[in-house]
């Protein structure tokens, strides 16, 4: 099964992200994040078999993660996907430890690849058209988080659905 660990937005959160993402649906198209799945993606660990998904998992569950807070403050793009997405670099280097710690732990357990470089956002579209992306209105969200997901994503023809296995301490 293919899996990522994620942070997910608290319910206020995940509202005012899928209001961004209609305002940026209405300027880019596009297809739409559904509010359900919006998340950071921490790390994309790819197929994994189920045995060593069960051992992730209870993993997951024992893991505690040092709480923070990041500041969304920013729209960004991945071009070539056609992704809009936003971030922000106040609570970033944070995120950046957490990304490197859990690579650290992924790799003794021999799953997925570390990444060449991490670059925390939120996807609000895919294969949206980027280039439209200039004076959106500024974003100003606090996200607290202390706790990650162990998420599958199961594609199918109307894109990914997501379902969470496992969450680390609170
Ligand atoms: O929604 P975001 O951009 O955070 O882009 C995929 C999504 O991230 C990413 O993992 C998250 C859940 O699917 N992803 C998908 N395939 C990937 C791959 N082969 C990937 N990231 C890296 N390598």
């Amino acid at each position: 099964m293919r899996l990522f660990l994620a942070l997910i937005p608290p319910p206020g959160l995940r509202k005012r992200l899928g209001a961004l993402a209609d305002i940026a649906h209405a300027r880019c198209g596009g297809r739409r994040m559904p509010d359900a799945s919006l998340h950071l993606t921490l790390a994309f660990l790819g197929e994994v078999e189920e045995a060593r998904a069960a051992e992730l998992a209870a993993w997951v569950r024992g893991l505690a993660i040092a709480p923070g807070v990041w500041r969304l403050d920013r729209w960004g793009s991945f071009r070539r996907p056609g992704i809009v997405w936003v971030g922000g670099d106040e609570g970033e280097a944070a995120l950046g430890r957490l990304q490197g710690g859990l690579w650290s732990s992924l790799e003794s357990l021999g799953l997925g690849e570390r990444p060449a470089r991490f670059m925390p956002h939120v996807t609000l579209l895919r294969r949206a058209a980027v280039d439209d992306l200039e004076n959106m209105p500024a974003i100003d969200l606090s996200w607290s988080y202390n706790q990650l997901e162990l998420i599958q994503s199961t594609l199918d023809e109307r894109g990914a659905r997501y379902r969470r296995l496992a969450v680390s301490q609170g």
